[in-house]
């Protein structure tokens, strides 16, 4: 530390000029081909610690923009050979750019192009010759509520995946299958493909809360959930229906290919002996599944849950830890 060539201290003298730890560096993208312009608008924007990018041509512009996430875009509408317009609508026609901000920069007397691009989907502009805390105060309102229109999707994102999944084990919950199966079921239908549900239970679950406890019992279930998770395909769906009760949904596979899986699940659990926090050993765990197929019309989600129940309940009284069909 006292060296003040060395390394580390060069490290914790740029920490020390770093902003606050909530703080971060917005990315602005340029659209200007004055150079005089730009380096005043690149000069002004980095005030505000922003990091700032140039492009000259509305073709490199957009390229740039589809390539890395941009938290502003500021295009001038004064260019020689080109319209930033164009460039407005077509950042408003990617997926990836639709929510960026977009600021216009025009000549003054030149208002009638700021009609157009407000029209095209740009949020704000300014007049040239540009004020700089003008351009200041209105980039960082762009910025800012760009952030915090993030901030609520991802709030809305969490709490709707809160809502439909379990919170111990992390699948899905019997809200998500009762919204999900009919329209899982519909595709079935009118694509000719069959759907097949699986429905399994623990066997005799009771019997390890009262040995193990109920903590125990909890980890069990978080490992039969990981188990079935893990040996399925990424479209097909795991859900705890509540207690240790759960069903795999699985698309686009028939009777013939259910059975298949279903029988890999039950030997995964019950193969391999499960690890848990308790100083007695592993456990033997054992499921039973029930298997119904739909896809015929007139099925419907509560009769395809209603015979994987069934099917289930048969597993059981033939001796458990075995599938039926
Ligand atoms: P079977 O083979 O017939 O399914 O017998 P079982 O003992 O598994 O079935 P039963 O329905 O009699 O008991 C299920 C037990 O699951 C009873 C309940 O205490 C336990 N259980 C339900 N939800 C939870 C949970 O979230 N955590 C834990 N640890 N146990 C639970
Ligand atoms: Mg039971
Ligand atoms: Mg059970
Ligand atoms: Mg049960």
């Amino acid at each position: 530390l006292r060296e003040s060539t060395s390394g580390q201290f060069g490290v914790i003298e740029r920490s020390g000029t770093m902003l606050s730890e909530s703080f971060e560096r917005a990315n602005v993208l340029v659209l200007e081909d004055s150079a005089l312009d730009l380096e005043k608008v690149t000069e002004t924007l980095q005030r505000d610690h922003n990091v700032v990018f140039s492009a000259d041509t509305g073709a490199k512009a957009l390229e740039r923009a589809l390539g890395m996430p941009l938290d502003l875009v500021v295009v001038s509408l004064t260019l020689l050979n080109e319209d930033g317009l164009r460039l407005c609508s077509q950042l408003r026609s990617h997926e990836r750019t639709r929510q960026v901000p977009i600021l216009l920069m025009v000549d003054d007397g030149d208002l009638g192009q700021v009609a157009k691009g407000l029209e095209l989907g740009a949020n704000d502009y300014v007049v040239k010759p540009v004020d700089r805390n003008e351009l200041l105060a209105r980039a960082r309102t762009q910025i800012r509520r760009k952030r915090y229109q993030e901030r609520l999707r991802s709030n809305y994102e969490q709490s709707l995946s809160m809502a439909l999944t379990d919170s111990l084990t992390g699948v899905f919950n019997r809200r998500y299958v009762n919204a999900h199966l009919p329209r899982l079921l519909e595709r079935a239908i009118d694509s000719h493909k069959p759907v097949s549900v699986l429905m399994f239970d623990i066997d005799h679950f009771k019997v390890v809360n009262d040995t193990y406890g109920h903590a125990i019992g909890d980890e069990v279930l978080r490992e039969v959930s990981a188990r079935a998770s893990r040996n399925l395909r990424t479209f097909d769906l795991v859900a705890r229906l509540g207690g240790e009760e759960f069903v795999v949904i699985l698309p686009d596979t028939d009777g013939e290919a259910a059975l298949i899986v279903a029988e890999r699940l039950r030997s995964r659990i019950a193969d391999t002996p499960f690890t848990v926090s308790s100083d007695r050993g592993e456990i033997n765990v054992t499921v039973s599944i029930g298997i119904s197929i739909g896809g015929r019309l007139g099925d419907t989600a509560e009769g395809l849950v209603r015979r994987a129940d069934e099917a289930l309940y048969e597993a059981k009284r033939s001796g458990r830890n075995c599938v039926i069909a």
